[in-house]
């Protein structure tokens, strides 16, 4: 048994001091003091933060993208999120036109195999429709990828006729779907005036001018008014900018259930960071959606603070800088993604509760509780409680570090942050009661499980 005294438990309703007991893989009790039972190690955590391990709803390892793939995979992603207190990961399984959903799911296990150090699961994301992939849109629920995703843009793009059909379907399933929501038209004729002219062509700046936020805001539009008909809540991921959030907050107006991500980078950087003039230095940052305004972080870090924003997740797709030349020529060539696994509970923390944005209890309802009661984990995950998994984050916010790719886990190349102080530092993680990280470093791998999701809670 292990036992955590001292230390403040953050949950959504109010940080207290108590103690927690773990015995094997749970959470046996919590209470003010807990008096040693019998063969016990103690863990004091006093001044120190303990949030339920955070879970991250986004993720990409070994993702096939514009000709390459990403370099973090299972083994080395995973072992990049424990190491920043994430415990969970749910990736993106993906049936490829032509694959049924079972093939695709099949696939992705397949890459899990590399071995992960936190536990994972999988949305499915759909991209042709047809009586198979609608029959077998139980099956996946059965096996646990109870969610699932659908693109408005990029090769994996559905019509709004089939988005219509997907959200009818997942209503009668009980379940929904996240949605990357781009124009892609308007995005296409943009890039079409951009490579016309050479110099445009090998800008990376020509990146966010061709993605700008009407391209996001009116697809966000769209996608609330196909959900709006087919009387489905649903979920917008990586919301970049206000305009999008007020498309979003229309939809909530006609009294429809519309959940939003956002991704620790929309909150930190903006798009500044691609007029760099180094090739090297402003690819980095080539996401899609692409970095926004200065105002729409405020806005985004606001709609966090005020509840309409219900979790922060990463998006977390690695590209080294060499991989990201693939576009040296040709901006749309570059892979798109940052990683962003490792550092998002301490950015959070520092950007966002160490700065007064945001509080602890807000930190923990965005990247534990939220997240597990919308991607069907709850109670299970996301809590405190007793009868949880003993996924546990001790956070030191007397200390302070530095992002460096040199330190990082991730096998990136770079760190988006680099050079960034954080007020914070992940002291301790365990997951289901095994001691993973100690002092930031990762000492217990490849003890991820997958998690058999059960259908969202649409709270
Ligand atoms: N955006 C990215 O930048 N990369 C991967 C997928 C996505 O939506
Ligand atoms: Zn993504």
């Amino acid at each position: 048994m292990i036992l955590i005294k001292n230390g403040t438990l953050v949950s959504p309703l109010g940080s207290r001091k108590a103690d927690i007991l773990i015995d094997g893989e749970k959470i046996a009790r919590i209470a003010e003091h807990i008096e040693v039972p019998g063969e016990c190690r103690i863990v004091d955590a006093a001044g120190k933060l303990v949030f339920p391990g955070f879970i991250d709803a986004h993720t990409h390892f070994d993702l096939h993208v514009a000709g390459t793939v990403t370099v973090d995979d299972f083994a080395s992603g995973t072992k990049a999120a424990i190491a920043g207190g994430t415990t969970t990961i749910v990736d993106f399984g993906t049936a490829y036109p032509g694959e049924t959903l079972n093939e695709g799911l099949d696939h992705w296990f397949e890459k899990a195999k590399a071995g992960c150090s936190c536990d994972y699961g999988f949305h499915q994301t759909i991209t042709e429709w047809n009586d198979t992939i609608s029959a077998q849109v139980e099956d996946m629920i059965e096996r646990g990828a109870s969610t699932f995703k659908i693109y408005m843009t990029y090769d994996t793009q559905i019509d709004d006729c089939t988005i219509l059909k997907v959200l009818k379907r997942l209503k009668e399933c009980g379940t929904t779907t996240g949605c990357h929501c781009e124009n892609s038209g308007l995005i296409d004729a943009l890039r079409e005036e951009a490579v016309a002219d050479p110099e445009r062509r090998r800008a990376v700046r020509s990146h966010y001018l061709t993605r700008p936020a009407a391209a996001e805001a009116e697809a966000i539009g769209r996608f609330c008014h196909l959900a709006e008909v087919a009387d489905e809540p649903v979920i917008d991921v990586h919301l970049t900018c206000e305009e999008g959030l007020e498309e979003i907050r229309a939809a909530r107006r006609r009294g429809q259930k519309v959940y939003a991500e956002t991704c620790p980078q929309y909150l930190v950087m903006d798009d500044s960071l691609y007029e760099n003039a180094s090739f090297a230095e402003a690819s980095k940052y080539v996401c899609a959606p692409p970095l926004r305004k200065k105002s729409d972080q405020e806005a985004l870090w606001k709609a966090i603070k005020d509840g309409e924003i219900q979790t922060v997740s990463t998006d977390h797709c690695s590209f080294t800088t060499q991989q990201k030349k693939l576009g040296e020529d040709d901006f749309r060539k570059i892979p798109g993604g940052m990683p962003g696994v490792e550092t998002r509970g301490t950015v959070i923390y520092s950007e966002g509760v160490a700065k007064g944005r945001i509080s602890p209890e807000k930190m923990c309802e965005v990247l534990c509780e939220n997240p597990a009661r919308l991607y069907g984990m709850y109670p299970r995950k996301g809590t405190l409680s007793e009868g949880s998994d003993a996924d546990i984050v001790i956070l030191d916010p007397s200390r302070r570090q530095v992002v460096s790719a040199s330190t990082q886990v991730s096998k990136c190349d770079y760190a988006p942050l680099e050079g960034m102080e954080l007020s914070c530092v992940i002291d301790e993680v365990y997951l289901r009661g095994c001691l993973a990280v100690k002092d930031g470093k990762v000492i217990c791998e490849n003890q991820g499980r997958y998690i058999k999701r059960s259908k969202p809670e649409f709270f």
